[in-house]
């Protein structure tokens, strides 16, 4: 195993959780190699000055801001909870959750206000409170490290405000949401100094341009099909790439070959689209990387 070098920049992951495979799989898609075995503590790149650490992602921010390490890959969420100083450098489009102030459904309470006097349940006590105060609802939270959407059905709590993806968890225990407090994503993280250190601030934009590069990729696919050529401003309408679809000639003049990029979110109307439009053999790959 290679050991920690002073030099290189220290990167904080979350050992083993929900971010960590997403993580890991960023971290190789931006061209970084690295051996990563179930008993990490650490891994130094063998193509990148960087040094990843495995840690929990609760000590995340503090390490970060701490200077412990340099970057730190964690939830919006803890970064919000903890109140550590950390410079918010790339928000990384996974691990997406809201904190949310949820109550059983045969509750009389239909509204945030009908809280005050009451308990609220929650991992996250610093937003919770926060939220509450700044709306001048007076209510009691109670501090709970796990399983809080049972506290209503064992009458430790009238509310709960806990982290909801898919929102299985309040289905199954019989909640429903009554507001959002924040929303949350994994972010790359920095210590606020970082800066000061010129050799290590130019590694983090070289991390930072890999990073965006395979964030963009992820983002679009690359498309190609033949068209007909009277049907190409329509076509630029709907695709307009990056700048401009390529279009190159083929053997029948009336129609084209178009090559361009289509944003992963439409991509489903765009390609109902263009069938519309007379396209035909409409090829898809994914893209790799991207540098826009
Ligand atoms: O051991 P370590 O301390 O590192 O991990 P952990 O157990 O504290 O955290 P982990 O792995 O559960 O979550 C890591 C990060 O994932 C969180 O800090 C969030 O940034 C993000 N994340 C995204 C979530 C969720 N979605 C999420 N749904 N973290 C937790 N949950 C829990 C939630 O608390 C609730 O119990 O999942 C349940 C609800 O999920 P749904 O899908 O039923 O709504
Ligand atoms: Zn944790």
């Amino acid at each position: 195993m290679r050991k920690l070098n002073g030099e290189n920049v220290k990167l904080a992951i979350q050992k083993e959780g929900r971010l960590t495979d997403e993580t890991l799989n960023l971290l190789r898609t931006a061209g970084l190699h690295f051996e990563s075995y179930k008993q990490r503590l650490f891994s130094a790149c063998r193509n990148f000055p960087l040094d990843i650490l495995y840690v929990r992602d609760d000590d995340i921010p503090e390490y970060v801001a701490e200077g412990v390490v340099d970057l730190g890959i964690v939830g919006r969420n803890l970064v919000v909870e903890t109140q550590q100083p950390v410079d918010e450098l790339l928000a990384l489009d996974y691990g997406h959750c809201t904190l949310t102030v949820a109550v059983p459904s045969d509750s009389d309470i239909t509204d945030l206000s009908q809280l005050a006097g009451h308990k609220v349940a929650t991992s996250y006590p610093v937003a919770t409170r926060r939220f509450f105060a700044e709306r001048k609802i007076e209510v009691e939270v109670i501090t709970i490290s796990g399983s809080v959407e049972i506290t209503p059905a064992l009458g430790i709590a009238t509310a709960i405000a806990d982290l909801v993806s898919t929102g299985s968890s309040l289905k199954l225990n019989d909640l429903v949401p009554l507001a959002t407090v924040f929303e949350s994503q994994s972010l790359l993280v920095a210590n606020c100094k970082l800066g000061e250190n010129e050799r290590k601030a130019a590694i983090v934009e070289r991390l930072l341009l890999r990073l965006r590069g395979a964030l963009a990729a992820r983002e679009y696919k690359y498309i190609m099909m033949n068209a007909p050529r009277a049907a190409l401003p329509r076509i630029f309408a709907i695709t307009p790439g990056l700048k401009s679809p390529t279009v190159l000639p083929t053997a029948d003049p009336d129609w084209v070959a178009v090559h361009t990029v289509v944003r992963e979110d439409v991509f489903w109307e765009v390609i109902e689209q263009l069938r519309l439009l007379g396209t035909q053999g409409i090829l898809v790959s994914p893209i790799e990387k991207m540098f826009i």
